[in-house]
């Protein structure tokens, strides 16, 4: 059955349906936090190769010129000839690569300025903390009911510019959303800032660039592109607190919740709220968990639930000893967090 025959064709339906652009290729971007830095990549690649083409044509000028001819007393001997004023290319082409160079250094410098330059009224803040391996999402207010956190799938409102606020809660991760913005890097004991706008709706993929453990290709996030009045409906939905389940399946499921899983996890309107893992009081409204690996499917959910190390070696979320109605009533529980 698992032959290497067998695995190709349970694999090639796959192979076949996947996008010609892949989620992350950045020669394409969304918008002004990050388009400066695509121009200038293309701009500088166009330069490199034009150069390129420029040096080879001379060179292969230089090598297939005719040769000035030999002195008639000894054919074997090459003539050195050098026109008079021949330092004069040298100089040409000193200054024509002085030039190209400086100027591409100027263009660099004013778009690094350009989009390291923090928007003066973004449309919202959001406190990152990065953890092996996943993000923690704290959306700032001033009003200080309305401050709400959640996990590894950053909706903002679409054309608008938003600021992020960059912390880590062990080591060095970084946050790249490349069709958005460059990389930030994320470090222990430090704040960075920075911030993005996406022009077009939709979902962005990112991922944590730097290498911080064994899940680190497993730390990914998502940020989603919301027309203002889906945005407004998002917000209002992780405003609101969780309610007495309506079935006596889920109000078990929730008992357990709190005696299992509270200590690390926090659903907004319960006690106790841990906060060593994720936020999940609307973790339906999320499309994966575990940071991007798995679909969020009630399936994937239980799977994580009684193993998480099976599916993410190394996780900070113990396995859980549950019986098999124990976590069925648990995962049914987390199926109505909506
Ligand atoms: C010791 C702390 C701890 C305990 C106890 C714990 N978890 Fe977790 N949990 C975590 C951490 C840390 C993560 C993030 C793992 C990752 O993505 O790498 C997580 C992730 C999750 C996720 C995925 C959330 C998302 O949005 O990605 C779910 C669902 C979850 N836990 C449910 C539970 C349930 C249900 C229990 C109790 C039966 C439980 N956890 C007990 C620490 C804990
Ligand atoms: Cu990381």
């Amino acid at each position: 059955m698992n032959s290497p025959v067998a695995l190709l064709f349970n694999k090639l339906p796959i192979l076949l349906v996947v996008r010609v652009e892949p989620p992350m290729a950045y020669p394409r971007t969304f918008g002004p936090a990050v388009d400066p830095i695509t121009r200038l990549g293309w701009g500088l690649g166009i330069i490199s190769l034009v150069v390129i083409v420029i040096i080879g044509v001379l060179l292969l000028a230089g090598v297939l010129r005719e040769r000035v001819a030999s002195s008639a007393a000894n054919p074997h001997q090459l003539a050195v000839h050098r026109d008079a004023g021949g330092m004069a290319w040298i100089y040409v082409g000193g200054g024509i690569s002085a030039l190209v160079l400086v100027g591409c250094m100027a263009w660099t410098l004013l778009v690094t300025a350009e989009v390291t330059k923090l928007p003066s009224t973004p449309a919202l803040t959001v406190q990152v903390t990065a953890s092996q391996w996943w993000w923690s999402l704290r959306y700032l207010n001033a009003k200080p009911s309305n401050i709400f956190t959640t996990a590894n799938e950053i909706h903002i409102p679409v054309g608008q510019p938003v600021r992020f606020e960059l912390a880590s809660a062990d080591v060095i991760h970084s946050f790249w959303i490349p069709q958005l913005a460059g990389k930030m890097d994320v470090i222990p004991g430090q704040t960075n800032v920075m911030w993005l706008q996406a022009d077009q709706p939709g979902t962005y993929r990112g991922q944590c660039a730097a290498y911080c453990g064994r899940q680190h290709a497993h730390m990914a996030l998502f940020i989603v592109a919301d027309t203002p009045q889906d945005f407004a409906t998002w917000q209002d939905r992780q405003l609101t607190e969780t309610t007495a389940p309506a079935t006596e399946e889920n109000r078990r499921g929730e008992r357990i919740f709190q005696t299992h899983c509270a200590a690390c996890h926090t659903i907004r309107g319960m006690n106790p709220a841990g906060i060593l893992g994720p936020d999940l009081s609307h973790l339906m409204t999320r499309s994966t968990i575990a940071a991007g690996l798995l679909a969020n499917t009630p399936g994937n959910l239980a799977s994580w639930i009684s193993n998480p190390e099976s599916v993410k070696a190394g996780t900070r979320m113990p396995a859980q000893i549950l019986s098999e109605p124990d976590l069925a009533a648990v995962t049914s529980y987390l199926n109505t967090l909506h």
